[in-house]
């Protein structure tokens, strides 16, 4: 296992390359060009910049997330083929700079979804919620809340202005996609990559829904075990692979994340690590790394990678916000770097006690 952590870039994240040094175990820094919107080319010059910086703290940067994917590809317009093209070249831009693995997603119109962004815990800390009444026929008020805990110039990767003031047109746009549609299109894209991918060695590694089920009447397609197997074999190539995302797969009660590792740890590229606790009636509230807080099965899931002698890129997903550190929501520093030294207690123990 390699550890990594999400860094937003230089003017965009109050947390530093220096800071982030020195969390034990950290080698890879989980990068992305944040002020492209979808469709652009990530140019040469552009990606050299955010390498330098990275480099100097001899950190790698393998992989990006996201490239987020034009809208046109997702609802399948003909306007797709040009969109496909400057994701090939953003691909082959990305390979020069030792980029193997990139992180996506194939949601429509909304990135995660949480009804409350610092809910609060007993213990104090404040953490993404998710009340599900909340999340009815009319998306414009959960749209409109989730934009006003944007941090002034910050971005907030997947609710960008741009796009959540069109969200009419954008749903006007997804009529009539059906689910079916949306996987006919997700294979299109993906087999459009493959070649690209093959020739660089890059891999495509899709994040699951979040949360894993439909929203708002649009459809949602990485939603438990049975949707990897489809995802897998439709295009059955080593460069369509899976960013296993705990903590999205584990808001629904009835997916085990231990066994989606040990049953598909050869297309895992990429892991995100986090806890998610469910409330009977359906909320679910994220939570700290460790096991008993929640119920994603954190020890279950280090174990699985440990035995399957995973040597990909994990990161800390989210994080509670604690001791009043004013930050991103779910990105602070304090608790994802509580969250890795979870992670490295339980795997350096499962190293020593290794047969
Ligand atoms: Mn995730």
């Amino acid at each position: 296992m390699q550890m990594g952590f999400r860094w937003f870039g230089s003017g965009n994240d109050n947390i530093t390359l220096a800071d982030i040094k020195q969390i034990p175990g950290v080698t890879s820094i989980v990068w992305a060009l944040h002020n492209k919107m979808p469709g652009e080319v990530w140019e040469t010059h552009e990606i050299a910049q955010v390498a330098q910086e990275i480099k100097a703290y001899g950190f790698t940067m393998e992989v990006v997330e996201s490239v987020n994917i034009h809208d046109d590809i997702k609802i399948g317009l003909p306007s797709r083929d040009a969109h496909i093209a400057a994701y090939k070249q953003t691909i082959r831009n990305l390979n020069e700079f030792g980029v193997k693995v990139i992180c996506y997603n194939f949601m429509p119109i909304f990135d995660w979804t949480r009804t409350e962004l610092f809910f609060p815990l007993e213990d104090g800390s404040t953490a993404l919620y998710y009340e599900k009444d909340k999340i009815q026929d009319d998306p414009t008020e959960m749209a409109e809340y989730i934009l006003s805990k944007q941090q002034e110039g910050n971005t907030f990767p997947g609710w960008e202005p741009e796009r959540m003031a069109r969200l009419d047109e954008l749903f006007a746009a997804y009529q009539g996609v059906t689910k079916e549609h949306l996987w006919d299109n997700l294979k299109y894209f993906l087999e459009a990559l493959m070649p690209v991918c093959r020739e660089c060695g890059v891999v495509m590694a899709i994040h699951p829904d979040d949360p894993p089920w439909d929203i708002f009447g649009l459809p949602r397609l990485i939603v438990d075990e049975p949707a990897i197997k489809r995802l897998l074999t439709m295009v059955d190539d080593p460069h369509n692979c899976l960013s296993l995302c705990s903590g999205s797969f584990s808001a629904n009660p009835e997916n085990n994340v231990a066994d989606m590792v040990r049953r598909y740890s050869d297309r895992i590229a990429f892991g995100h690590v986090r806890n998610v606790r469910h409330y009977p009636n359906g909320d679910f509230s994220e939570v700290s790394h460790r096991d008993c807080d929640g119920h994603s099965g954190i020890l279950d899931i280090m174990t699985a990678y440990h035995e399957c002698g995973f040597t990909g890129v994990i990161r800390p997903d989210h994080g509670r916000h604690i001791w009043g550190e004013q930050c991103r929501p779910g990105y602070g520093l304090y608790d994802r770097a509580l969250g890795i030294m979870y992670m490295w207690g339980i795997w350096d123990s499962l190293e020593r006690n290794k047969k």
